[in-house]
């Protein structure tokens, strides 16, 4: 008899021989509209059973990248607790010299895995692909949650950038982050280590109705997909994605949009070409 824990695309690797090291956050601590997100990890462990590790789109196998899953961090924790040990696992596991993928939990981990990679780096820009701005000073009382989280990433990196923004508080909107498909890659450094953070609310509700806070006017999948094609110009040293809530994911569909978009992620940055 052989037992197998839940694992992505029961991912057998050992992380020495692995490139890509896939770690779950499953916090849920701040969320304001609507939960679901400490259930995500599992659930999109649970949805790449099926679907192929090939991606067709990139021409390339997860198995010729080799990847790891680590499981899950402890989130039952004082919040700055669960981010500082973040932030150590993945300082290093990019300093191994690891992509590294965190599957949230809410999007406030971008915190912990940011300042875990400009801790291993010393530089760092971010691209956050977000329907929302999150980039209030504080909120509810909150200077680190999922509204802010983006303003308090901006105080660690050189550059952020965001795509796919429709939800605004205010005169954020005029703020020089934001960009646009067609000129997001202008607004990035080339020589500057990338950090990726999909939050899945980017997409269009109609596609991926699973999350805490949906927004209508969303990007397409194919649009996300060509965002991974240019970066593929890019050093993207790892990636987080969050604000799965799959108590609004009756069909399943969110959950496997989440599995196949970590696939073509890993198969558009990290397949040999
Ligand atoms: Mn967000």
């Amino acid at each position: 008899m052989s037992f197998r824990p839940l694992s992505f695309l029961a991912a057998a690797r050992s992380l020495g021989e692995a490139k890509a090291a896939i770690l779950g956050v499953p916090l849920e601590r701040t969320v304001s509209f609507r939960g679901g997100p400490a259930q995500a990890p599992a659930a999109i462990r649970l949805a790449s059973d099926s679907v192929e590790s090939f991606s067709a789109i990139f021409r390339a196998d997860l198995s010729q990248i080799g990847v790891c899953d680590l499981g899950d961090l402890d989130v039952h924790l004082p919040l700055a607790e669960v981010l500082a040990a973040l932030e150590g696992e993945v300082a290093k596991l990019v300093a191994a010299g690891k992509f590294v993928v965190v599957l949230g939990g809410e999007h406030t981990i971008t915190l912990g895995a940011v300042r875990g990679a400009v801790a291993a780096l010393g530089k760092l820009q971010l691209l956050a692909l977000d329907a929302h701005s999150d980039l209030r000073e504080e909120y509810e009382g909150e200077r680190i949650c999922h509204a802010t989280v983006l303003r308090r990433c901006r105080e660690e990196v050189e550059r952020l950038v965001i795509v796919g923004a429709r939800s605004f508080y205010g005169g954020e909107v005029e703020e020089p982050v934001f960009a646009g498909l067609d000129d997001f890659t202008g607004k990035l450094d080339p020589e500057l280590p990338l950090w990726l953070s999909l939050d899945l609310d980017v997409l269009d509700p109609s596609l991926c109705p699973g999350v805490t806070n949906p927004e209508p006017g969303g990007l397409s999948y194919r649009e996300v997909i060509e965002i991974f094609r240019a970066l593929r110009g890019f050093n993207v040293v790892g990636l987080d994605l969050v604000e799965l809530a799959p108590p609004y994911d009756p069909s399943g569909v969110s959950a496997i949009t989440a599995a196949k978009l970590v696939i073509e992620a890993l198969c558009a940055l990290r397949s040999p070409r």
